[in-house]
């Protein structure tokens, strides 16, 4: 009685285990999928696998099958259980060495085949992306068009791109599963990865990993990766490249209106021509493009949630000043560690550059959305939001995790409604 209970719990585990997996397999959306034919790279990797699976498959079958018939062949009470033995069969044996050879050509030679396709040099006419990896963060750079940025990275699609792989600290990995990748971040050291975007593939938000583990926030160390038209990516570009735009005051040209597109007029102006206008030559700007925040899809929003304990004076918030915060920032500890192009005052290299940091969806390498709530407690306390961060604690009163050291006014600390003010001033940095 209780061993029939028992079988008939196992059963019913096993047919629930079974239906879960079926359940879960009918689900068609796969965000990290590395399967799909989005990039030569990866399509290249997938024939590979479905090579290995088919090949896997028909030995899997061969052999179970091989199984089945002499378990039940040669069974206790059978005819057959008198056996003869094959040792010193050279027939045999020249069988058995000779099939599994001839599948190991069959899967070694596609195999290698793509090692040299995905090892080989990228195309000269390649877009350059230079990665570095940081403790906890990705830097990228555009070398060929004059961009520095981080965490978030943008890809013309049908167009090659060639990242060479560097880091400043430990290993990482650089792994975007819908593109391609992994290849490592090894010191001393620049590896390769390239691959091209398919031109038909939809404008997308991805998400990109450190596969390597670097230390306390690997696991925080992701990143964003738009792939997008290629117009639009020109855009983004022409933007990224200028310094911040700053103050958002409408900067008055020599130029009378409507000849000169400024930055702040380029959605509304046309190009009109003005006969009254000097004949000094003024490039015609492109309108800037960042992904549009409402097009992001769920799986590149994050949902991390917030240190217990950490909070931040929400009234505060609607007083900052983006000018008193520029006025700010550029007298703080910040100048020692970022970059903002356009601020003289912040030209180091340490942390994440910050020159259209408003243009990012993300911050803290996709760990956090981009906004007012989020960058002030960042500010506040940046350790307490992600471990082992490299940016100090900086608000006032507030206790640095690791070190336990309590932030002071005479440390350089900062007041909820200073970092309110700081925050202004990053938010206007589109
Ligand atoms: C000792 C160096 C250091 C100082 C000082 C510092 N930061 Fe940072 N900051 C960093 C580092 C490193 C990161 C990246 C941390 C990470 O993502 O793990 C960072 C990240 C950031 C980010 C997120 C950027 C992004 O794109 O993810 C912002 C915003 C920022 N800092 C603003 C400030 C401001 C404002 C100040 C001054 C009040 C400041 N930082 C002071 C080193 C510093
Ligand atoms: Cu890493």
């Amino acid at each position: 009685m209780a061993f029939m209970f028992r079988r008939r719990a196992w059963m019913s585990t096993t047919l629930l285990v079974a239906l879960a997996v079926l359940a879960g397999a009918c689900s068609t959306d796969y965000p990290n999928s590395t399967f799909n034919h989005t990039t030569d790279f990866n399509a290249a990797n997938d024939a590979v696998w479905d090579r290995l699976l088919f090949w896997g498959t028909i030995v899997f079958v061969g052999v179970e099958a091989a199984l089945l018939y002499v378990i039940l062949r040669f069974r206790r009470g059978s005819a057959a259980r008198e056996t003869k033995p094959v040792h010193g069969d050279t027939k045999l044996e020249i069988l058995w060495t000779a099939i599994p050879a001839v599948i190991l050509v069959f899967i070694a030679i596609p195999t290698v085949r793509t090692i040299f396709m995905t090892q080989a040099k990228a195309a000269p006419d390649a877009l350059q992306v230079e990665v570095v990896g940081h403790q906890w963060w990705w830097e990228f750079r555009y070398p060929e068009l004059g961009i520095t940025t981080a965490n978030e990275l943008y890809l013309p699609k049908g167009r090659t791109v060639n990242f060479a792989l560097t880091t400043v600290d430990v290993l990482h990995s650089f792994w975007i599963p819908q593109l391609g990748g992994k290849r490592d971040l090894i010191t001393n050291k620049t590896n390769y990865l390239w691959f091209t975007p398919n031109a038909d593939i939809a404008t997308d938000a991805l998400n990109g990993f450190c596969a390597e583990y670097c230390g306390s926030s690997h696991a925080n160390m992701k990143f964003r990766v738009y792939t997008v038209e290629p117009a639009e990516f020109e855009r983004w570009a022409a933007h990224q490249a200028r310094p911040a735009v700053f103050p958002v005051a409408p900067a008055v040209p020599a130029v009378p209106s409507g000849a000169g597109v400024t930055l702040q007029t380029a959605s509304t102006a046309p190009a009109a021509s003005d006969s009254s206008a000097p004949a000094a030559p003024v490039a015609p700007q492109l309108e800037p493009y960042w992904f549009p925040k409402e097009q992001l899809p769920s799986h590149v929003i994050p949902t991390t949630k917030l240190p217990v304990g950490l909070t931040f004076d929400e009234s505060a918030l609607a007083a900052g000043d983006p000018e008193r915060g520029r006025e700010l920032y550029s007298r703080s500890s910040c100048i020692g560690c970022h970059a903002i192009a356009g601020n003289p005052m912040s030209m180091s290299k340490v942390g994440p550059n910050l020159t259209h940091v408003a243009t990012r969806h993300t911050i803290a390498s996709g760990l956090y959305q981009n906004d007012a709530k989020h960058l002030a407690l960042w500010i506040k306390n940046a350790p307490a939001m992600k471990p082992g961060s490299l940016m100090p604690t900086l608000g006032v009163g507030e206790k640095d995790p690791v070190r336990k050291t309590v932030m002071s006014a005479a440390m350089g600390g900062l007041t909820d409604a200073q970092i309110a003010d700081i925050v202004a001033y990053l938010q206007a940095l589109k």
